[in-house]
């Protein structure tokens, strides 16, 4: 379920699913970093890794997951006639089953495999969105896309002339919905916009907005890179038309990712990649197209890959997103009051139970990769950069931020950690002395 907040603007904000602190349902967390071998790594420093918006750990039932496709039913999908293939054919469209219920489609054939969100949004914007648009046409976007949820729009853009227009964010790093009047009209044809923000964690009001553009025709993206992985998202009550996310940051492994779409768009849409798998019959010159899912899915797919991101989403629901989606707020909370104690920082975006995963900050005079060179001496890992959003960094006017992002794994005590390295850079790299 997701909370409800209201704005001035009347606008019903969803911030949060609830309930916010369930006390029932703690999670164990050193069972949990029991479950990620990569964390009891014998190294000189213990790994403090805090950029699970880059890529997550992964959890050993994944890495297992794969391991025993590949010791026992290695094999390609629909087509072998023998029992491996026909395993590995079985366990494959499982996990389109898994994964379809782990986001409430209401069908598989929803489910299309591509290797991330990035591909998934290429997808849309080439197919649905080179038969749907022309000039006059407009897709409205936010200034706190990740550059893959704008380079396809902009492509798209280019070659139809439909135009590209943006929601623009407060200083507090919310969407500024207020003229949301001016910019959705009956020439928006689709808004695609991110559920929650890769550098400041925002969540945004998705649901309001999707019912919004619905009332004057357009379609919606919602790219759920980075609310997937973190909170329950239903794409029935959402009712998004389409959804992107990636297996990476899921617990999943690399080279997996989803696009789930309504039924009726993706079978109207022309096919994104020719090859094998994708056709029903091929001539010379022409051919026809196998049914969604398959039309999509052009070549030998990331066969163990889908079979691990479906252990990912075993291993998730059987956590809990919701005791993640509490600890990860606690965790937030506590980097917030610790990181607001030192001196000369900026930190980004909107405090924490308006967002989730992620706090980006700078430190006045030290530059964002020094200081993320100077926590790597600490042992903590963080991603500092542009975070491929620069038109975000834009409105901040800055190159680039730091950015420690948490998951189910993270502790308290790394955050100390992550705050002692603050200091230490500041010793290191300022004349400030402490
Ligand atoms: N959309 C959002 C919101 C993202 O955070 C990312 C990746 C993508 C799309 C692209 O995902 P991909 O799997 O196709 O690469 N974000 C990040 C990040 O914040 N740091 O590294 C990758």
């Amino acid at each position: 379920m997701i909370g409800q907040r209201h704005y001035p603007n009347q606008v019903r904000i969803p911030m949060y699913p609830q309930p916010m602190n369930n006390p029932l349902n703690p999670l164990d967390i050193e069972a949990i970093r029991n479950d990620f071998s990569i964390l009891k790594e014998e190294n000189d420093l213990p790994l403090i890794y805090l950029d699970s918006a880059a890529t997550s750990q992964t959890p050993d039932c994944v890495i297992e997951a794969m391991d025993a496709y590949y010791r026992t039913y290695n094999s390609n999908i629909h087509r072998g006639i023998y029992r491996i293939s026909e395993e590995a054919t079985a366990k494959h469209e499982e996990a389109r089953q898994r994964i379809g219920r782990f986001i409430n489609a209401r069908r598989p054939s929803q489910i299309i495999f591509t290797r991330n969100t990035t591909e998934s949004i290429n997808l849309v914007a080439y197919s649905w969105g080179s038969a749907n648009l022309r000039e006059g046409d407009e897709i409205l976007v936010t200034v706190m896309e990740h550059h893959s949820n704008l380079l396809p729009w902009q492509l798209l853009s280019q070659r139809t002339g439909a135009k590209l227009r943006f929601i623009e964010i407060t200083d507090e790093g919310v969407l500024q919905l207020d003229d949301l009047e001016r910019l959705l009209t009956e020439r928006t044809k689709i808004v695609a916009m991110t559920h929650v923000s890769n550098v400041l964690g925002t969540i945004n009001p998705v649901q309001e907005l999707i019912a919004a553009a619905h009332a004057v025709g357009a379609k919606v993206l919602i790219d759920g890179a980075q609310s997937v992985p973190h909170f329950d998202v239903d794409v029935q009550e959402l009712d998004c038309d389409f959804l992107a996310f990636s297996g990476h940051k899921m617990c999943g492994p690399t080279g997996i990712g989803v696009l789930y779409g309504k039924s009726d768009l993706l079978e109207e849409m022309p096919p994104f990649l020719g090859g094998g798998s994708m056709i029903r019959s091929v001539q010379r010159e022409s051919s026809t197209y196998a049914d969604v899912p398959a039309k999509f899915e052009a070549g030998t797919p990331a066969i163990s890959e889908a079979i691990g991101l479906a252990a990912a989403v075993d291993y998730l629901n059987k956590v809990g997103l919701e005791a993640i989606f509490v600890h990860e707020q606690e965790l937030l909370e506590y980097a917030h009051q610790k990181l607001n104690e030192i001196e000369d920082i900026t930190i980004y975006g909107p405090k924490p139970r308006q967002k989730t995963g992620a706090i980006t900050f700078n430190l006045e005079g030290i530059h964002p990769h020094d200081l993320a060179g100077v926590l790597d001496t600490v042992g903590v890992a963080v991603r500092a950069g542009h975070h491929c959003a620069q038109p975000l960094m834009q409105k901040y006017g800055v190159i680039a931020t730091v950015r420690a992002s948490f998951y189910l794994y993270n502790k308290l005590d790394e955050i100390d950690t992550l705050h002692e390295g603050l200091l230490k850079a500041q010793r290191m790299l300022t004349r400030r002395r402490r």
